[in-house]
C-alpha cells in the first residue's frame, strides 16, 4: 500500500468543497489515515513548494496557501499517488477532464482547489513536512475485502 499527501487548499475550504473532495477520495476506496485543518505557516508553505522557489508565481502561491485554513491529509491505498493525481486532474483546470476535482470545480491554475504529491519521493517528503509519525493512523476499512483482489 502506498501513502500520499493531499491538501484541500484555502479556496476549496472557502467554497465549501471539503466534504465533496473527501467523499470522492473515500468512495474511490482510498483510506484517509491522517486529517487536519489548519492555517499553514509561511515557513511550511515555502518548504512544501521549495521546488518552485525561483518561479514568478512563488510569492503569490505561498501567500495564497497561507491565507486561510486548508485541510491536510495522508491518503493510503493501492497506487494512491497516481490515483489521487487522477482524482484531482490536470494542474491547470482548463486542461482538467470533467469528472476530476479541478475539471468540475476550478478554472484558474492559481485557484485549483487541491494538491496531491506527484511521486513517491514527493509523497514521503510532504507527509514528513505536514505530519508526525504519531499522527498517522493504522486501521482497516471493512470494505477492503471487496476493494482488493
Ligand atoms: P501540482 O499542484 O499539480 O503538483 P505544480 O506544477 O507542482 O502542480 O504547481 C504547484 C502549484 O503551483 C499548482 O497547483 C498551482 O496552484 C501553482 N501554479 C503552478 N503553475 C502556476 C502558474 O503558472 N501560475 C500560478 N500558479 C501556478
Amino acid at each position: 500500500m502506498e501513502q500520499t499527501y493531499v491538501m484541500v487548499k484555502p479556496d476549496g475550504v472557502q467554497r465549501g468543497l471539503v466534504g465533496e473532495i473527501i467523499s470522492r477520495i473515500e468512495k474511490r476506496g482510498l483510506k484517509i489515515v491522517a486529517l487536519r485543518m489548519n492555517v499553514i505557516s509561511e515557513a511550511t508553505a515555502k518548504e512544501h513548494y521549495s521546488e518552485h522557489a525561483a518561479k514568478p508565481f512563488f510569492p503569490g502561491l505561498v501567500g495564497f496557501i497561507t491565507s486561510g485554513p486548508s485541510v491536510s491529509m495522508v491518503v493510503e491505498g493501492k497506487d494512491a499517488i497516481r490515483v489521487m493525481r487522477a482524482i484531482n486532474g490536470a494542474t491547470n483546470p482548463v486542461d482538467a477532464a470533467p469528472g476530476t476535482v479541478r475539471g468540475d470545480f476550478a478554472l484558474d491554475v492559481g485557484r485549483n482547489v487541491v494538491h496531491a504529491s506527484d511521486s513517491p519521493e514527493a509523497a514521503a517528503r510532504e507527509i514528513a513536512i505536514h505530519f508526525k509519525d504519531s499522527e498517522i493512523g493504522n486501521y482497516s476499512r471493512i470494505d477492503e475485502v471487496c476493494l482488493y483482489e
